[in-house]
């Protein structure tokens, strides 16, 4: 196992974790973007299985935020604006009314210190950044840490630690988009999703939150015995219309089993499988991903990638009955994702 690291556009540094394998996980130290995965095909074919630029000047902005860490809140808020203790905060407002993703100096922005690691069957990286009380409207001084982990079994792992100094919300993410085929020959349409969810978060035309819960059942959004996605990227469900025909919705995890989500490609024969102790995720098809990016592998196109941002739902702010993301003041924040590659 081996990492390397190199200077790119003489102001990021863009580290490269390699497993005996010859699996890669490749990231920037700013906003800590995953690049590249690549991971073997069924047949042992090293490639490509995520979305990024081809010329690394256009991370700066990054309006789709790809490979992007996000916080300290992924996804929408309401008006920008929340209630703690009786006290009112307002967020930036960067899209429309509503606060997005952290807003526009969120944790995708963030040059992060970085620290590698290496033990016998992993190495990895923790980057860490102190994000001042009242950045961006939000409260608290938090000092977060997000470890990148590549092991000798193809599983990559980001575990995400805070604390923060005072009462605030938090619940970070990352904007990774998937695309199995390798090299992105294709949108991923044909993927196919298993997902441990009963029920997910309606949306209204703005993709905010209603607070109400639909039962996936006889819908394109049950995945509990699997789906191709295309179903819901063709599905007249109001719901997948909203969203610009796709999905881009909330799913909360059963609580009776391990949540996961398991997604097999069949041309490549790759399987990713993902494991969180998060309630839920945010599945995204790329439905606003246009014709005019120059990505790594070729142009980008509408559905190119799917994101699965394992995170607690923000519409907890504004509506009763969802998973909470406040954080107490000195209680540690400490959530897993785990991503692990098979083939079949
Ligand atoms: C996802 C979506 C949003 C947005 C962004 C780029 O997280 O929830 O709708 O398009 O990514």
């Amino acid at each position: 196992m081996k990492i390397t690291s190199e200077k790119v556009l003489n102001k990021w540094v863009e580290t490269t974790l390699t497993n005996n394998n010859g699996m890669q996980v490749r990231f920037l130290n700013f906003g800590g973007i995953i690049t590249e995965i690549i991971v073997p095909n069924r047949d042992g074919v090293l490639e490509n299985v995520v979305l990024g630029y081809r010329q690394y000047e256009e991370y700066e902005q990054n309006p789709n935020y790809f490979g992007a860490i996000i916080g300290r809140v992924a996804g929408r808020i309401q008006d920008a604006s929340f209630h703690l203790d009786g006290k009112r905060y307002e967020l930036e407002n960067n899209e429309e009314t509503r606060h997005l993703h952290g807003g526009s100096g969120g944790f995708h922005q963030v040059m992060w210190e970085t620290s590698p690691f290496q033990t016998n069957n992993q190495i990895g990286v923790q980057l860490s950044h102190t994000s001042p009380d009242g950045e961006g409207g939000y409260p608290g001084r938090v000092n977060v840490t997000v470890t990148y982990t590549l092991t000798n079994k193809n599983e990559f792992f980001i575990d995400y630690q805070a604390i923060s100094d005072k009462k605030t919300i938090l619940t970070l993410t990352n904007h990774t988009y998937f695309n199995l085929t390798g090299q992105q020959k294709e949108t991923v349409g044909n993927h196919f999703v298993n997902m441990n969810s009963d029920q997910f978060i309606e949306l209204n035309q703005n993709l905010l939150p209603t607070g109400k819960l639909i039962d996936v059942t006889h819908t394109p959004f049950d995945f509990r015995k699997g789906k191709r996605l295309i179903e819901g990227l063709k599905a007249t469900h109001p719901q997948n219309i909203t969203v610009g025909h796709g999905y881009d919705h909330y799913f909360l995890f059963n609580k009776d089993a391990e949540p996961s989500i398991i997604v097999k490609e069949d041309t490549s024969g790759r399987i990713l499988e993902i494991n969180t102790d998060q309630p839920g995720v945010v599945m995204y098809t790329g439905n606003g991903l246009d014709n005019q990016l120059q990505l790594r592998e070729g142009m980008s196109k509408k559905y190119l990638g799917v994101c699965f941002e394992t995170q607690g739902p923000p519409a907890s702010l504004h509506q009763q009955g969802l998973p909470s993301i406040l954080l107490e003041a000195n209680e540690p924040y400490k959530k897993q994702t785990r991503f692990a590659f098979h083939r079949y």
